[in-house]
């Protein structure tokens, strides 16, 4: 066996995945490499649901050259019938590979090693867990869909230097420069749905479309937005786009009929969700309904009550918080995350693996939510446990404080 060949084919696989990144939800994304004598016979992609896997699709590109080959993919080989498409375990031992490579286990419960089991039982030599960690990156938000019915969500922020989103008079175009603006079109490229309050639109009347300028084809999210009393104006931008995806009002049965009939008159599908207890749409069912239809990447752009929301009721598992370096000052002008603060800084929202960038003039701080309870451990976001230090020690610290607060109110 030869290490460095096996990781250059790896790593091919996972180019070819990536290229399904924005079509393949809520299925993964996939790449396989056949490999017969130090050449490459095949390749394959998983373009989107219902169309043939990677495996199938580079196997028949191989044709009879797959017979004693190597297959490099990064997700393992399926093997379950109840499904759109014929299981791979079948097409590799039809084939008569010799050897599959694989990056990580499906987590999909109905595969979750049976696949290769599968293939071993046949004979087949099988490899697992080359170039893991990027694997398992790669397909963080199917691993958190087919585990726990919930999507990947990002939380997405640009903001001064001093936390603000807009001026006193609502001005917000432009925060951030034109390369960040570039970066948060090619985040919508890849998203399944892009989230924002009515008090975006009624202030903004953004477009939620994605522009990606002389760059080929990009992809519209579904547009959905939050709005428990329908005040959304018909003549919004989001209800007249000339666009693939579709505009979802997310709002709750006390909302107008009669609005209700309006807007489905102008193609914009309700969605009519539980209320939480101030009447408003609750943020967490939402992303269980969005689940629902299939969409594992929800981005959230605000504005700052939707934000606030989002990291207080949990649903986050990243944010991007693009910083450009201009300082607007004045407790009149919004600042990025609404409602009350904390009375204490154990209390902030606190983040793991974070990473620093810079995109153009402005500062990108990224990274993942660090949660409470028994999800903390990386599995949900697929990060390594290792690089959330001391989450229980946290949690378990933030309830001694709530409950030494209670005591004293009580
Ligand atoms: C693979 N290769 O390229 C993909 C796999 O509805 P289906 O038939 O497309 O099956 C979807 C399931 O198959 C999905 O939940 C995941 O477990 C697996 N995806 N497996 O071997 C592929 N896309
Ligand atoms: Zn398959």
């Amino acid at each position: 066996m030869d290490d460095k060949n096996d990781e250059k084919y790896m790593d091919m696989a996972l180019s070819l995945a990536e290229l399904g990144r924005g079509t393949a939800s809520p299925n993964p994304m996939v790449g396989a490499v056949v490999v017969k004598d130090g050449k490459v016979v095949g390749k394959g992609w998983h373009k989107r649901p219902g169309t043939p896997h990677a495996e199938a699709i580079a196997l028949r590109k191989a044709g009879d050259k797959a017979e004693g080959s190597t297959i490099y993919v990064n997700l393992e080989p399926c093997c379950h019938r109840d499904k759109l498409t014929p299981p791979c375990t079948d097409a590799l031992i039809a084939s008569k590979v010799a050897r599959v490579v694989v990056g990580m286990v499906d987590p999909n419960p109905k595969v979750a090693g049976k696949g290769i089991d599968t293939l071993r039982e046949a004979g087949i030599e099988v490899e697992l867990g080359l170039l893991a960690e990027r694997c398992e990156k790669l397909n963080t938000a199917f691993a958190k869909h087919i585990t726990t019915g919930l999507p990947s969500v990002t939380l997405k922020v640009a903001q001064t230097l001093d936390g603000k989103i807009a001026t006193s008079t609502g001005e917000s175009k432009w925060i951030t420069g034109p390369d960040a603006r570039r970066a948060g079109h090619l985040l919508r490229d890849q998203s399944d749905a892009i989230v924002v309050g009515i008090g975006t639109v009624l202030r903004d009347d953004p477009a939620l479309t994605t522009r990606l300028e002389g760059e080929g084809k990009s992809r519209d999210p579904h547009r959905i937005i939050m709005d428990s009393h329908l005040r959304i104006p018909l003549d919004a931008k989001v209800l007249n786009v000339d666009s693939k995806s579709k505009t979802y009002v997310a709002t709750t049965v006390a909302a107008s009929t009669q609005k209700m009939k309006e807007l489905k008159r102008k193609k914009a599908e309700l969605l009519i969700i539980d209320a939480d207890p101030d009447g408003r749409v609750s943020m967490p069912l939402l992303m269980e309904e969005l689940a629902k239809m299939g969409m594992t990447n929800i981005l959230i752009e605000g504005g700052a009550r939707v934000n606030a929301e989002a990291l207080r009721s949990n649903v986050v598992d990243r944010v991007m918080f693009f910083i450009a370096p201009k300082i607007l000052g004045g407790d009149d002008a919004r600042g990025s995350i609404g409602g009350r603060s904390p009375e204490s800084l154990v209390d902030a929202v606190q983040l793991h693996s974070v990473h620093y960038s810079r995109v153009g003039e402005d500062i990108l701080i990224e990274g993942y939510i660090m949660k409470e309870g028994p999800e903390a451990s990386g599995a949900v976001s697929g990060e390594p446990q290792s690089e959330q230090p001391q989450a229980e020690d946290r949690a378990s610290h933030k309830r001694r404080r709530r409950k030494s607060r209670k005591g004293k109110q009580g």
